[in-house]
């Protein structure tokens, strides 16, 4: 089911809900510029993952992995959150537990004023040193030197999850965590096919919460959730707000 208007069961259990968790993907950025992965014009459509976002690309060939890394942070530098990250940081002040699990490693969340935020897939800002391990935060975009290394002169690599990597210790298992306790839990932005994120839901449900869903294009979860509001989150997130803020 999907419409951009709410329904009256669904803004009843929202709007007496104390314990909420969201789930956000790509889509919940795009409003600010950002490209999302999958669909026709997605980066996936212009960029083979297996050069960029693998762990054996990066043995192969890390000065070609900084560039797409480096290309995407030098973007990011001039972009700001929309009012989908506005609302769902205006939605943490008014439950009184709220979670917000992303698979985006773009900070625009903690930008926009959200606190609780479980980041499964990194943070493009942080870099790991390849020897230590010691993550820090790196600012500059461009880079001078790709790879960047250290003051050891060891190669830094972009904080973040690549595909046949584990997600870092404790972070899934905080994540599910949230979303076996909530009562209402939001997926917004993603197309619900990188595993293990795109279990959230599924594990939402199966502990009893309502799930929404907030989404461009139909996706894999979309006949499972219990409602999916087609649009813009930009534009069918922040109507939840008329709900909660009387
Ligand atoms: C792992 C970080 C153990 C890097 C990313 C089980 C089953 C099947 C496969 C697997 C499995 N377990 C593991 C795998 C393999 C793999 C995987 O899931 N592959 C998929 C593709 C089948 N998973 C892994 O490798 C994970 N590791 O499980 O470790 C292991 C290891 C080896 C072997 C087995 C197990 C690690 C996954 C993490 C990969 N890293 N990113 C970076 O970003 O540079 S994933 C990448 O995809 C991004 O993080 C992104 O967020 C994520 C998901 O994409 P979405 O966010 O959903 O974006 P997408 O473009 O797809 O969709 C956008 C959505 O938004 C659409 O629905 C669209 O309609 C909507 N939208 C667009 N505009 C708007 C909008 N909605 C609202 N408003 C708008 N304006």
């Amino acid at each position: 089911m999907a419409d951009e208007k709410i329904p009256r069961h669904v803004a009843d259990r929202f709007a007496t809900a104390k314990r909420l968790a969201v789930l956000t993907g790509a889509g919940v950025s795009a409003e600010s510029g950002v490209e999302t992965f999958r669909g026709e014009d997605g980066t996936w459509s212009k960029v083979n993952v297996e050069d960029v976002a693998t762990p054996q690309a990066f043995e192969r060939d890390p000065a070609k992995v900084w560039q797409w890394y480096d290309l995407r942070r030098d973007k990011l530098k001039s972009i700001e959150p929309n009012p989908a990250h506005y609302a769902l940081a205006a939605m943490e002040q008014h439950f009184p537990h709220f979670a917000l699990i992303t698979q985006n490693i773009d900070g625009l969340h903690k930008r926009a004023g959200s606190k609780n935020i479980i980041e499964l897939h990194g943070n493009i800002w942080e870099v790991r040193d390849t020897v230590t391990d010691e993550i820090t935060v790196l600012r500059e975009a461009p880079l001078k030197e790709l790879p960047p290394r250290n003051d050891k002169g060891h190669t830094l690599r972009p904080n973040v999850v690549w595909f046949g990597e584990m997600l870092p210790p404790g972070v899934m298992e905080a994540a599910a965590r949230e979303a076996e306790n909530c009562e209402v839990f939001l997926v917004v932005g993603t197309s619900a096919v990188v595993q293990p994120a795109a279990s959230l839901p599924i594990i939402a449900k199966r502990s009893g919460a309502m799930v929404l869903e907030f989404t461009l294009h139909w996706t894999e979860i979309s006949d499972f959730v219990d409602h999916t509001f087609l649009g813009k989150a930009g534009k069918t997130l922040p109507p939840l707000l008329d709900l909660i803020s009387k």
